[in-house]
């Protein structure tokens, strides 16, 4: 067998042909869905070659070249058809099962209805195609299905005829005005209930809204309504972008690998990201519904009106379009709580992947399988490195780049390099070292000395940049960073707040007229996604809590306090010696809590306490059975220093009816349980009065943090009250998943069995394996390897049924670089085990020979 071949952005070349229309004809049915495409395609330049589509899965009935069968070979997974034409009508008929299809790429059945993913690759399971993003195409797309079973039949773009056809069948006919390549192409049939409203425009065009949900949900559908009208306002006052079509639509689908999908005028999504009400959705539950309802809405400009040249350019959508979402929930909402969550996204997971085997670019240079590149680098670095760009130029300058972006692009695939070239043209900011940002991986590692001369009233700041190798490429050059820094008297007054333009090996920044030394805040606002080397004293970071002008740059000086403390006794126990916490760290804490000005979400924030995996991200290896103790040890010192203070805050906060009071009363009990089996009563009492999902939820984890009567208890009270609820259901596998205790491995394997799971199912798999991997760190981590060989089991069922998901849980065993040899060992000979089995799935080969490289 031959194994799967990289392919490289170094070998793009434009297509031989274009399709500029399609006319789609689907006739639905069991097992055996007909599809007849009919393109108009138009050779390209001068050239005598074949045409070649690409398909996969399919059973292909015909072909015809404006009426006659045509010649062609089927070769793996190509149609090549020859042809002496430059212009011609070609009609191809394909088969395809939907009821068979697991993978849910392509056509699909999500419980009883139809539906469609085609990004990336997926339009290859429908028809033979040119399917990729440079061809882009005007569709008409007919439906057929039995009229019972699959009342609304949906497309892209609008509306232009339907009716009833005899024994019982019906049709409907779409068309979308609008080019677009094949994987902004969506189908829907099926039987939903229907929420509709509207949005005028700023041009005063009447825009229909429709929400489609499950039969019985429609109570659930009102936050993804109202989200989407917010989007739509935002998006026309913030960057001045109206939508384009007369309707818009989204069906929520309880199958979906991913969370959404932004298909032309026609969002498929997954339920988790639609249905919500006080009763069975948490208030993060409700935030992430309006972050992703507006992130597929703001892809109509960026994305779908300005799309891809090719998948290596995958960043100038999600990483603009992740922008403008962060964007979006920042001018709604808490700017930053929302900074922070961005943070710790970038801190936790992208850095890891950063230091693993598949640290890419955020424009990736070689892909086996596009779907792993999919990824918390060209999403969240990606927006990182837009976020940098808008600090450079400024809100109005940014403006007019996209201003600039739009007038030349608009209708074309385009480049990462395109999108720089506008920013650079409209605001005159040279960004050639900028660019670098999208051709190097790693994250880059900042280190800062301090120097303060007394007799000449100067402070100076000696910054060093340095990106380690990483495995595609080890010369790596100075980037250009923009470093915000604040300097703090020692008063609490801000005397200096600037971004500072750093882009040498090493450069030095000197601040004059200073009578005393000042305090630094180092990269406020997390101004660039580079690791921060400062050695900051204790009173430094509390200096830095109290005072600092940045409600981010308290929180970051919180977490290094925390961290720093755990270090400290990893080494102390390493030593044999006793563990302790210096007094004015508990002080720290202490102020937080009491504090009269902070907002509750950061507090609930900073009393979050860093987890294991954001420390573990922090070094290059780590000793993870004294980071378990040492880590313990610092979360129960600040707990039970603060006892009498989180108590009296829980009972403050009781029946206040706000989201960040909340996530603070819930913060503040799972802190209490640490140091005390006994505030289980006061869970309990939370759990049998609460009024919405993020409370029992809140009372649920917080008596999560070990195995106990009351624990049992609840989460039996909890099953058998949602049994019927697929997505709460989900928050008890995943509660199931993360108790850290021995035996949560037998208990999540007994889980397999139980009616709320399902492997067929992402958001199960999610749920139960996902967070079993990448949320039980010290059960995942177990030095007997039985986390790894279960999931290792796992990923082994999911190859064949679902490999994008399979791909995608298998994350933390790659990343063992930072472990002991021990564990190493066991992580790599599961990785073996992985590799030697039979029609191993691309999307696994590419990870798994990646970490074993
Ligand atoms: N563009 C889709 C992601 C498609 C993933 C394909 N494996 C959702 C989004 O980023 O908006
Ligand atoms: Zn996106």
């Amino acid at each position: 067998m031959s194994q799967p071949q990289a392919k490289f952005l170094k070998d793009y070349q434009k297509p031989k042909f274009q399709i500029s229309h399609i006319d789609l004809d689907f006739t639905l049915a069991e097992k055996l869905t007909q599809v007849v495409a009919t393109s108009k395609v138009i050779r390209q330049g001068n050239h005598n070659d074949s045409l070649v589509l690409v398909g996969d899965e399919l059973t292909l009935l015909s072909v015809k070249i404006n009426g006659a069968a045509a010649e062609y070979n089927q070769l793996a997974g190509e149609l090549v058809i020859e042809t002496s034409l430059d212009d011609f009508e070609l009609q191809i008929v394909t088969q395809l099962d939907p009821e068979a299809n697991s993978s849910l790429e392509g056509l699909y059945m999500s419980d009883g209805a139809y539906c469609t993913q085609c990004e990336a690759e997926g339009f290859r399971r429908i028809t033979y195609f040119l399917d990729r993003p440079d061809v882009l195409a005007v569709y008409t797309v007919r439906i057929e299905a039995d009229k019972q079973a699959f009342p609304y039949l949906l497309s892209n773009g609008n509306l232009i005829e339907s009716g009833e056809l005899d024994t019982g069948l019906h049709f409907a006919k779409w068309h979308d005005p609008f080019p677009k390549p094949a994987y902004l192409f969506a189908l829907v049939a099926g039987d939903f209930d229907l929420l509709e409203d509207k949005f005028t425009t700023c041009s005063n065009r009447q825009v229909k809204l429709q929400v489609f949900v499950d039969k019985g949900n429609l109570s659930k559908a009102h936050h993804a309504m109202a989200s989407l009208k917010k989007s739509m306002s935002w998006d026309e006052s913030r960057f001045n972008l109206e939508y384009d079509l007369d309707i818009y639509m989204i069906v929520a689908v309880d199958f979906f690998n991913m969370g959404a999908m932004e298909n032309k005028g026609l969002n498929v999504f997954n339920t988790k990201f639609v249905l919500a009400d006080k009763a069975s959705a948490t208030d993060d539950d409700y935030h992430g519904i309006e972050s992703v309802v507006g992130h597929e809405y703001f892809h109509n400009w960026t994305g779908n009106r300005v799309t891809c040249r090719d998948w290596f350019q995958l960043s100038l959508k999600e990483g603009l379009t992740v922008f403008r979402d962060q964007e979006f929930s920042s001018d709604l909402g808490s700017r930053a709580v929302n900074r922070i969550h961005a943070i710790k996204v970038m801190k936790n997971q992208q850095f890891a992947e950063d230091s693993g085997p598949m640290a890419h670019p955020i424009r990736p240079e070689s892909v086996i399988e596009m779907n792993n590149f999919y990824t918390v680098t060209v999403y969240n670095k990606g927006a990182e490195v837009i976020r940098m760009m808008h600090t450079l130029l400024g809100e109005a300058a940014f403006q007019q780049g996209m201003k600039l972006y739009f007038e030349r692009h608009d209708g074309q695939a385009v480049t990462c390099d395109d999108f720089v070239a506008a920013m650079e043209d409209a605001s005159k900011v040279d960004l050639t070292q900028f660019r670098r940002w999208y051709s190097q991986a790693g994250t880059p590692q900042v280190d800062v000395e301090e120097h303060y001369d007394e007799q000449a009233n100067v402070y100076q700041l000696t910054l060093s940049q340095m990106t380690p190798a990483t495995p595609d490429k080890t010369e790596k050059l100075p980037l250009h960073i923009p470093f915000d820094v604040e300097l703090v008297d020692v008063d609490g007054q801000s005397i200096f707040n600037k971004v500072l333009d750093f882009t040498e090996a090493k450069q030095v920044f000197t601040f004059e007229g200073l009578k005393q030394k000042p305090i630094a805040s180092l990269l406020q606002n997390f101004s660039a996604p580079v690791k921060l080397n400062f050695n900051y004293s204790v009173e430094q970071l509390v200096h830095i809590m109290r005072f600092a002008n940045s409600e981010v740059a308290k929180w970051e000086a919180s977490v290094s306090l925390f961290s720093q403390s755990v270090w400290q006794n990893i080494d102390k126990l390493q030593s044999k010696q006793a563990m302790y916490i210096d007094p004015r760290i508990l002080d720290a804490f202490k102020g937080v809590i009491l504090s009269q000005e902070l907002d509750r979400a950061l507090m609930a924030e900073i009393l979050s306490l860093t987890s294991a995996n954001a420390l573990i991200e922090q070094k290059s290896s780590v000793d993870l059975d004294n980071l378990a103790l040492a880590r313990e040890f610092v979360v129960l010192e600040i707990a039970s220093g603060c006892e009498d203070e989180l108590l009296a805050m829980v009972r403050e906060l009781q029946n206040v009816d706000e989201a960040s009071s909340r996530a603070l009363k819930n913060v503040c009990l799972s802190l209490l349980l640490k140091i005390e089996k006994s505030y289980g009563t006061l869970a309990k009492a939370q759990f049998e009065s609460a009024q919405n999902m993020t409370d029992s939820l809140g009372a649920l984890t917080a008596l999560n943090c070990e195995s106990s009567a009351i624990r049992d208890e609840l989460m039996a009270k909890f099953e058998s009250q949602w049994a019927k609820t697929p997505l709460v259901m989900d928050k008890w596998l995943v509660l199931h998943a993360t108790l850290n205790s021995g035996d949560c491995i037998n208990t999540v394997l007994s889980l397999f069995q139980h009616d709320a799971f399902s492997f067929h199912n992402p958001n199960r798999v999610r749920s139960l394996i996902g967070a079993f991997a990448a949320g039980n760190t010290f059960e995942f981590h177990r030095n007997d390897g039985a986390g790894y060989s279960f999931l290792t089991d796992a990923i082994i069922k999911l190859n064949i049924l679902n490999p994008q998901v399979a791909a995608r849980i298998i994350t933390p065993l790659i990343q063992f670089k930072k472990f002991d040899l021990h564990r190493q060992e066991l992580m790599k000979n599961e990785l073996q085990r992985i590799l030697a089995i039979e029609g191993l799935s691309k999307d696994l080969y590419e990870k798994v020979t990646k970490a074993l490289a």
